[in-house]
């Protein structure tokens, strides 16, 4: 069966994009770079091509127009010159900036977007329960009130398309009187949904829970589908899942429930943070944590700095966690010292020496429990790779609680092995 829809929109040209960032002094190359490649993420997630990327040095963005007036006419006459549906800022534009920018864009027809916006288009097009939808439509709402201008309002309903979709293709309101009311209306419903699911977790209270936390794109889902045996949505893009996905699962004879979650990121917009805070709720009331951590990304360690500070923010900072080191089949140790030899002519070529994986994960490994992580393990989900060291390590924290539960539990098949037992979240 072809689905008409589809077609209609494959049929549409693909929308351009023009990424633009401003990179401070102490900033180096290279992440400037990493901060745009993962806008460019974002953007091919949304399905969008992006055709150019400008940055700035600028200790922060200018509070009129994000980036200084040299930049941007040079900005201006390359969208002049290209095709260029959409330009893109890699930080939230302040109502100021998004009326000035507009006004400079309008008469080209670009629509101007910041990264919240982007984020948000790509959670109203993965959210799929009816409480995920909710909160993501009332997180667009709030970001768009006060930011709704005449000219984006006009520019808008011309072109449609990223950055108007609210969730299920439906397109959003810009009439600000209509939000409004539409918000209060979301936020009572959210409320309603919030009492059922805390009435549904309540009725699971008795098993211990287990809930994946991490970067979005690290392998959560694919980590979860491994541990549950479970059908779990993953793909190789930002935020492939957003709505929490909870299995009965056990471990050694142990019943708990795992929850999958949705991926944190840097600059993860506040309203949708909390209009996410029910299914945030899965995380704060979780009595263990799997923190994943994709090894294999050149900064898994600032990934690992924003998902803890990101707990920390929404209460969960302190539960017994265990570090999943992800991707080990992916890992490329960095270059460890260099040795220069003599190459043709005499020239000295330098040789990079490396230090076998092995080596390289015992000195992490050493690391991270110099720094009190106690549970570290090293894993590649995609191709069961030490899975069952993770399966130890889980099996003692979720024991500890099982039993903190439950003193008078006898440890000897109590339970039958129960995978993929479904309670949908
Ligand atoms: N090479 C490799 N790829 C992985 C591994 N685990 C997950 N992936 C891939 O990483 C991408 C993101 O995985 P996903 O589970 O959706 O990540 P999530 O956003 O954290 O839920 C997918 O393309 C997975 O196939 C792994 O151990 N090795
Ligand atoms: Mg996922």
């Amino acid at each position: 069966m072809i689905d008409k829809r589809q077609l209609n929109s494959t049929a549409k040209k693909q929308e351009t994009a023009v990424l633009i960032a401003v990179s401070p002094q102490r900033q180096s190359q290279e992440k400037t770079q990493e901060y745009l490649d993962e806008l460019a993420f974002l953007v091919t997630t949304l399905g969008v091509q992006t055709v150019q990327s400008f940055t700035q040095n600028l200790e922060r963005p200018d509070t009129r127009t994000y980036v200084g007036s040299g930049k941007l006419q040079e900005i201006v006459t390359f969208v002049q010159a290209e095709p260029v549906d959409m330009i893109i800022f890699d930080d939230d534009l302040s109502p100021a900036q998004v009326r000035n920018l507009e006004g400079i864009f309008e008469s080209q027809e670009i629509k101007v977007l910041d990264r919240s916006l982007l984020i948000l288009d790509i959670f109203a097009m993965r959210a799929k329960t009816a409480q995920a939808k909710t909160q993501v439509e009332l997180a667009q709402y709030q970001y768009m009130y006060p930011r709704l201008t005449r000219l984006w309002t006009h520019l808008s309903k011309q072109k449609g398309g990223v950055g108007m979709r609210g969730p299920g293709e439906k397109e959003l309101e810009t009439d600000r009187r209509i939000i409004k009311d539409r918000i209060t209306f979301l936020k009572e419903k959210l409320n309603k949904i919030d009492r059922q699911s805390m009435t549904r977790r309540k009725e699971r209270d008795r098993l211990v829970r287990v809930a994946l936390v991490g970067y979005t794109n690290v392998g959560k889902s694919t980590l979860m589908r491994r541990l549950a045996k479970a059908d779990v949505f993953a793909e190789n893009k930002l935020f492939a899942t957003v709505d929490s996905t909870v299995r009965k699962v056990s471990v050694g004879n142990i019943p708990y429930l795992l929850t999958d979650t949705v991926g944190f990121i840097r600059k993860l917009p506040t309203t949708l943070i909390e209009s996410f805070k029910s299914t945030l709720d899965e995380v704060r009331e979780a009595d263990v944590l799997l923190h994943v951590v994709d090894i294999s990304h050149p900064s898994f360690e600032e990934q690992m700095e924003v998902v803890s500070s990101t707990l920390v923010e929404i209460g969960a900072g302190d539960k017994p966690t265990i570090i999943v080191f992800n991707k080990v089949d992916l890992y490329q140790p960095p270059v460890e010292e260099e040795e220069w030899h003599e190459g043709f002519d005499d020239e000295p070529v330098a040789k990079s020496v490396q230090l076998p994986i092995e080596a390289l994960i015992e000195q992490l490994r050493k690391s991270y429990h110099a720094r009190k992580a106690e549970h570290v393990v090293f894993v590649s989900a995609e191709h069961n790779e030490n899975m069952d060291e993770l399966r130890k390590h889980l099996s003692a924290l979720v024991k500890d609680k099982h039993f903190m539960i439950y003193p008078n539990w006898l440890d000897v098949g109590n339970y039958d092995t129960d995978y993929g037992a479904d309670f949908e979240g």
